[in-house]
């Protein structure tokens, strides 16, 4: 919880409590001194401090789950056979799974920074790039599609990333495609 976050909740809960005052006195309902009784505004504080406490350890947790679909062939990048030692805190033994678990750590590490109901569904492989002694292309990853004018698009005529446009729609606006596309090098380290 950031201080932040709390201190903007509290000035959301102290203009709704200034609203509900005034109208109460206006409309006649409660008594004057509910706005000029310091004991009252004090318990009144101890209480609405509590309700925010409770309504912000309440919440659900923000994530997105991000499911790695391996798109590589038998026996090559993502199912390299090859027989490894576990390195790093990598427990794979194989290049292949080593590759496979850390795309599912990166996976895991930004699905629980981002938010989204829908899952985004990441292609993922290893490929021969552009590699030499000193230098190569390690990888790259985008938006397999783009989306534009959805319902809950912020703005009009303007392409949203698909995982983006899923998450402000609130449902998956193509089932049937991946989201992102992502490809490493698997000549790097050979
Ligand atoms: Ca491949």
């Amino acid at each position: 919880m950031s201080g932040k976050l709390l201190f903007s909740a509290a000035a959301d809960v102290r203009r709704l409590w200034n609203y509900v005052s005034l109208r109460d006195v206006v409309s006649g309902q409660k008594e004057v001194s509910l706005l000029t009784s310091a004991a009252a505004r004090q318990t009144g504080w101890r209480f609405v401090f509590a309700l925010v406490v409770v309504f912000i350890f309440a919440q659900p947790i923000r994530a997105a789950n991000i499911i790695i679909v391996n798109r590589d062939g038998p026996d090559e990048g993502l199912n390299d056979p090859t027989p490894v030692a576990p390195v790093g805190g990598n427990p794979g033994t194989t290049i292949g799974q080593q590759r496979l678990n850390v795309f599912q750590r990166g996976a895991e590490f930004w699905g629980a920074r981002l938010v989204s109901s829908v899952p985004i569904r990441v292609a993922a492989q290893f490929n021969s790039l552009s590699c030499t002694a000193n230098a190569g292309t390690l990888g790259s990853a985008g938006p397999v599609t783009l989306f534009r004018d959805f319902a809950g698009a912020p703005v009009a005529k303007t392409y949203y990333a698909s995982a983006l446009a899923n998450a402000l729609a609130g449902t998956d606006l193509d089932p049937a495609a991946d989201d992102i596309d992502a490809t490493f090098n698997s000549d790097v380290g050979t």
